[in-house]
């Protein structure tokens, strides 16, 4: 979807269509399509809530611009704190939101209860909910209609799309790209973009540019569906786990990234059981539910939690990679920075504090706390 984005955004706001995206599989096939689709902009530094804040506005516009349903249904995100250092990273977010003007409260158990009543607030709870961080602009959209709506406003406007294209290698000359070696062939030119995940740091090494990113797999379930009753993305960071409820009914279901680096794509019985465990602590009332099918994504993790977007020291090679757990919500705001990136030369200033250059500077981007997901 980056690459997507970032080519529709060349055609639509600079004119460029010589443009060709490549994707070794059919498009949508790796993190765009097995991500949980939140969408929210409630972080923790300033850099990464302006960032994100940009992003949910392009998506506020999105089914507009693209002439295409994307279904983004706001209904509000709520991460829930089970004991006082989670309200107090809470309480911080929220006051860092606020003052950026994105609408995001710290809200009683009282709240929590009225927004959604299938939660246990008992003070008996194994794990009792002391309040929640509520961020009402937040929400889940069909990620799949982004995918594809970005690739038919790209087509439109001329950009080629080679699907089943696996790039094998990046010719760099005197520091300089001057083209892209596929399974089906070679592609002169002088900028490449990496805009993967999962194998972004194996991509960047094609070109010669190593990346401070580990890879984790993060698996996501999803029930039979059943009729609506859950209005707001639940998040809890000290149970590792995340639920919301599609259009169609369905419960999405999360939890913690494997606790080992791989590349492998595969569900497995014990995260079922971990994450079973984990939901009926927060929603007993769920016990009957059945789970459909399971999948994982990969997440290519920084050590500070922030992308890595911009130039690099090779001319012509430029990276939109390190999403972690945060590249769907990021998409359009990246397609739109790395466009302008490519097409004026210079870094926006969104994603100044994003380089590659941070981590040789040690001017880290902490966003660990602003996690949904336990690493
Ligand atoms: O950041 O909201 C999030 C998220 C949920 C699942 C993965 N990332």
């Amino acid at each position: 979807m980056h690459g997507l984005a970032a080519a529709y955004y060349l055609a639509a706001n600079h004119g460029i269509t010589d443009v060709a995206v490549l994707d070794k599989s059919y498009i949508g096939s790796g993190g765009s399509g097995r991500n949980t689709a939140i969408v929210r902009s409630n972080y923790l530094t300033p850099e990464g809530v302006a960032f994100y804040d940009r992003s949910v506005k392009l998506y506020e516009a999105l089914s507009a611009t693209l002439n295409f349903n994307v279904m983004f249904s706001q209904h509000g995100h709520m991460t829930l704190a089970h004991n006082d250092s989670s309200l107090r990273t809470m309480r911080w977010r929220a006051e860092v939101n606020k003052l950026q003007g994105i609408e995001s409260e710290v809200i009683d158990e009282r709240e929590v209860n009225r927004l959604v009543p299938q939660l246990d607030v008992s003070p008996h709870a194994r794990y009792p909910i002391l309040g929640a961080l509520y961020h009402a602009p937040g929400g889940i959209i069909r990620h799949d209609a982004v995918v594809w709506g970005y690739a038919r406003g790209a087509d439109a406007a001329g950009v080629h799309i080679h699907q089943n294209t696996e790039v094998t290698g990046i010719d760099v000359s005197r520091g300089k790209v001057t083209g892209v070696v596929t399974n089906r062939g070679r592609i002169a030119t002088g900028t490449v973009l990496n805009a993967t995940a999962g194998w972004s740091s194996t991509v960047a090494d094609l070109a010669g540019v190593p990346l401070p990113i580990e890879t984790f797999p993060l698996q996501a379930a999803v029930t039979e569906p059943v009729r609506p009753f859950l209005h707001t993305v639940i998040v809890s960071g000290s149970l590792h786990v995340y639920v919301s409820q599609t259009d169609r009914g369905e419960l999405v279901f999360g939890a913690s990234v494997d606790p080992f680096g791989s590349y492998s794509t595969r569900g497995s019985l014990e995260f079922i059981e971990g994450l079973a465990g984990h939901v009926l602590e927060l929603m007993p009332s769920l016990s009957k539910m059945r789970l459909l099918r399971q999948w994982a994504g990969l997440c290519d993790m920084t050590p500070d939690f922030s992308p890595i977007m911009g130039f690099t020291p090779v001319d012509g090679f430029l990276v939109d990679v390190g999403w972690g757990t945060y590249g769907f919500k990021a998409g359009p705001v990246s397609g739109e920075a790395m466009a302008e990136c490519i097409a004026t030369a210079r870094t926006p200033a969104i994603i100044d504090a994003f380089g590659l250059d941070r981590f040789e500077a040690g001017e880290l981007v902490g966003e660990k706390g602003a996690a949904s997901v336990g690493h």
